[in-house]
């Protein structure tokens, strides 16, 4: 999977967690090829301005609609696909584990990073396919926001998570929670693994995870239960 970014912080991408693990693995494999390219490269004045005062008044910056066409135009060109473009913002469509299926079948994905009080809205209309939201608070900019989907995606691409480990069975794949976990020590502080998950019973230790990730969710997320 090719994915690119657009952004007016490069740095940002840099040594930070898609730098590290099993997102690094996946980069190092290639089974995911990031590419993080600079917004401002494309502004056309002598100030190499990529933002202005908004129409009719209010408070802060818009990013202009033609630096981030030709940002975009540039990007697009350097693949074959075409690539859904995706801009990252709080009046988008909030991210749940089905949305990061969907976008894990993509060859490619174009991802724009706003900054300021946002970008004119022209953009999103002509040149966006989703505005996503990765939960409702504002942050200073969609980099965060980028690396948070990057992750969630990277981790659906074939091969990634190596041999043991499949995405199909962890928790949101049926709906519920993940029930707790325990390791060694069996006993620290007087502090005790359940004695159940001990017993070596196998029936028993089944029937006692799921009834944990029923309650779990009945007594948490009960939005996620039917
Ligand atoms: C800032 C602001 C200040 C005064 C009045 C209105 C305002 N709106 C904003 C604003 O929404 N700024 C955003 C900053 C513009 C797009 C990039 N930024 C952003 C993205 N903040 N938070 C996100 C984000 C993206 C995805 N999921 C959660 C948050």
């Amino acid at each position: 999977m090719r994915i690119d970014v657009l952004t007016l912080f490069p740095p940002a991408f840099d040594g930070g967690p898609l730098d590290v693990s099993i997102i690094k693995r996946a980069r190092d494999a290639d089974l995911l090829d990031l590419q993080v390219h600079d917004i401002r490269e494309h502004a056309t004045d002598k100030h190499r301005s990529v933002d202005d005062y908004p129409f009719g008044g209010g408070q802060g910056m818009v990013m202009r609609v033609d630096v981030l066409d030709a940002a975009l135009q540039h990007v697009r060109a350097r693949a074959a696909e075409p690539g859904l473009v995706v801009y990252l913002s709080p009046q988008g469509e909030v991210l749940t584990d089905a949305i990061v299926r969907e976008l894990a079948t993509e060859p490619r994905l174009i991802l724009v990073c706003g900054r300021y009080e946002g970008v004119d809205e022209r953009f999103v209309e002509h040149c966006v396919d989703r505005e996503i939201s990765i939960g409702d608070y504002i942050l200073t900019g969609g980099e965060l926001p980028a690396m948070v989907l990057i992750d969630a995606v990277a981790r659906h691409i074939p091969g990634a998570l190596g041999d043991e480990v499949s995405p199909e069975d962890e928790s949101f794949a049926d709906g519920l929670l993940e029930h707790p976990q325990y390791t060694r020590p069996a006993e620290y502080r007087g502090w005790q693994v359940p004695d159940v998950l001990l017993s070596g019973h196998h029936a028993n230790i089944e029937k006692w995870k799921k009834a944990q990730r029923v309650e779990r969710t009945r007594a948490r997320r009960p939005d996620l239960l039917p």
